[in-house]
């Protein structure tokens, strides 16, 4: 394999276009493709491309409709391989040949069952040479929840905690006080936006009223789908969730005999109520909603909960991210530990820092599974 620095700089680029619609492509992931000839000035792009919204078209036809006859002998630098399937829409690869592209540069091999090496197989059959690697870690971030979904059958989890210096994050039996400052709130909007799902509990739903969309300036249409973890069905339809269902859909997760009059005014109201089975201290199962929001074709999943969520997500081991937000305030020993009945350091157990950046007064903290 030989790949080379422009390689690299060329796959971040596109990894870069590929980010456009991260968390509006569902259940597909979002690609990034490019197409580039060498010159004598060095890699001039001709066409770019990433997944549409809702998944299709896929990045990379419509990357090379955009070079038209110039990809002739080009090379397409693709976050992800090219599909092989008949979907939706007719296979990329057929795309890629007819384009007369002469090299590919891939990230990573497809692992949805349906490609999984075959793209790659048949563009060498063609005598297209394909280089796999370059920008490879990278992609694995930015597809891991398409990766996750194939392969395990539910979303990518990233955990959101704001905490205080003390690892709380508010007074018992308050409404939770803004703990985090401005900077780090408009980051938290910024990742519901790329987040296909963000999910919460009846509990915060009560106690705090939250919205859960994406309210950056221009960017509403980037919210997120809403889901609610409501065993017994106590959703205010009054809610700010529930009257806010023209800005995004929601999904509410009961338990298998919750009763049936609220589920009829829910939906009548356009929320779609789903059920799993009640575990045996009431809550519902998360790991069943987990399954059933990968099959419902959820990629990534924020969740934005309170301490008791929370802390059941980090001990069923379902959490690969976590982001966590430290403010220099204290709250005391009479607040609410951030992940109920665990110490913040449980997170080390299976998550190893990968980042830690300033915003503002505040320190984030982005964890990975290792
Ligand atoms: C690509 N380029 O931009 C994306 C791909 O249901 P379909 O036919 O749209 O196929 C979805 C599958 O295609 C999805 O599971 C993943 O394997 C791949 N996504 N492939 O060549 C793209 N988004
Ligand atoms: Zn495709």
């Amino acid at each position: 394999m030989t790949l080379t620095r422009d390689d690299e700089s060329l796959m971040a680029a596109a990894l870069s276009v590929g980010r456009r619609e991260l968390g509006h492509t569902w259940p597909n992931p979002a690609v990034g493709a490019l197409v580039v000839r060498e010159t004598a000035r060095g890699p001039l792009v001709l066409g770019r491309g990433w997944t549409a919204r809702g998944g299709r078209p896929h990045a990379e036809p419509q990357a090379l409709a955009q070079a038209g006859e110039a990809a002739k002998g080009a090379t397409l630098y693709v976050t992800l391989e090219p599909c092989s399937h008949h979907g939706q829409t007719p296979p990329c690869v057929d795309a890629v040949r007819a384009a007369g592209i002469g090299r590919v540069v891939a990230a990573i091999e497809d692992p949805d069952f349906r490609v999984a090496g075959r793209g790659f197989s048949i563009l060498r059959e063609a005598g297209i040479r394909v280089d796999v690697g370059a920008g490879a870690a990278e992609a694995r971030i930015a597809h891991a929840g398409h990766i996750r979904r194939v392969t395990e059958g539910r979303p990518h989890i990233m955990l959101k905690l704001a905490v205080s210096a003390d690892g709380k994050v508010g007074l018992a039996g308050r409404r939770p006080a803004a703990i985090t400052g401005e900077i780090a709130r408009g980051r938290v909007h910024m990742m519901r936006a790329t987040h296909d799902a963000v999910l919460t509990g009846i509990g915060t739903v009560i106690a705090d009223d939250p919205q859960l969309t994406c309210r950056l300036p221009g960017m509403q249409d980037r919210s997120p789908l809403r889901v609610v973890l409501d065993a017994s069905l106590r959703l205010p339809p009054t809610s700010a969730l529930a009257r806010s269902l023209a800005v995004a859909p929601l999904w509410v997760i009961a338990a298998e005999d919750a009763p049936d009059a609220p589920e009829a005014m829910l939906t009548a109201m356009g929320v779609e109520v789903m059920r799993v089975r009640r575990r045996s201290d009431g809550a519902v199962d998360i790991n069943e909603a987990v399954k059933l929001l990968g099959l419902r074709g959820i990629t990534r999943l924020m969740v934005e909960a309170g301490p008791r969520i929370a802390a059941a997500f980090v001990r069923e081991r379902l959490v690969d991210e976590a982001n966590v937000f430290h403010a220099p305030a204290l709250l005391g020993m009479d607040a609410l530990d951030a992940l109920e009945g665990l110490p913040l350091s449980v997170l080390d157990d299976y998550l190893s820092e990968a980042r830690s950046e300033r915003q503002g007064p505040d320190r984030l903290r982005i964890m990975r599974r290792r």
